[in-house]
């Protein structure tokens, strides 16, 4: 099993911002706990392969953004905001030795964070980040692969893993004010703690869920659900509106 994983640039403090007020992040901080992501990733069985950055590339730790790795192919993106589209190469470059490639196109435009994968079901967040035309390149990417494709309207919130994420086959974590149970069928749903509305990203590891430290209360639904819970402090991502699953792209080898 292999983590794609990106350092922390040291431009960090310039990143994007879409629904938080731009707070004093600090860097040093933000790659120590960036660090020991790395290590809860290392400590589950994952081979951590870290990609270099740039200060031409605050948000480039985010690299879930820049592609949606499945097991037959990555498809790697063209994200929503331009300042980002500098980090897709490198990406690309490491992916290409682990999956065939596919290319989002213009005038699409898609982040990994709006891409949820479960099972042959890949939901896709409209946001302001992902559009229309890159829900339809998806699809044509992936029918012939047997995935169905189905978009998701998502509220108050950056991208689709914001509102929603997977923490075991067929169980959802989810903020039911950002997205509509509906759209997810059958599904089992685990509401974040009303306190905690920003839990809903989950890590969703072999074994294993990584789940940050500032939402205890979602963290105690998750272990009494059964699940086995490591948490990690991303105070300073988080304050880069990041969250747990945008600083990895998570595979298996292929046999
Ligand atoms: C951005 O706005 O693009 C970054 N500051 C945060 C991206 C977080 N990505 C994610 O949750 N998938």
């Amino acid at each position: 099993m292999v983590a794609i994983t990106r350092e922390v640039s040291s431009a960090l403090a310039e990143c994007e911002l879409t629904h938080l007020r731009r707070t004093a992040i600090d860097v040093e901080l933000a790659r120590a706990q960036h660090r020991a992501y790395e290590r809860a990733l290392s400590d589950a069985g994952y081979a951590v392969e870290r990609l270099a950055s740039g200060s031409d590339m605050p948000d480039s730790v985010f690299v879930e953004d820049v592609a949606v790795v499945l097991d037959e192919l990555a498809i790697v993106t063209r994200p929503g905001a331009p300042s980002r589209r500098v980090e897709v190469p490198a990406v690309a470059d490491a992916l290409k030795r682990h999956r065939r490639l596919a290319f989002i196109e213009p005038p699409a435009i898609v982040d990994g964070g709006d891409v949820l994968v479960c099972g042959r079901t890949v939901y896709v967040g409209r946001s302001t980040r992902t559009n229309d035309e890159a829900v339809a390149q998806i699809r044509r990417i992936l029918a012939p692969l047997g995935y169905a494709v189905c978009a998701v309207t998502v509220r108050h919130c950056l991208h689709l893993k914001s509102a929603v994420t997977e923490v075991s086959a067929g169980v959802l974590l989810a903020n039911p004010d950002r997205v509509d149970r509906a759209a997810f069928g059958a599904s089992e749903i685990i509401d974040v703690h009303p306190g905690e509305a920003s839990a809903a990203n989950a890590l969703r590891l072999h074994d294993r869920i990584i789940f940050p430290a500032a939402f205890p209360w979602t963290a105690e639904r998750l272990r009494a659900r059964g699940l086995r819970v490591e948490i990690v402090d991303a105070s300073e991502l988080q304050k880069a509106e990041g969250a747990v699953t945008c600083c990895s792209l998570i595979m298996s080898e292929r046999i």
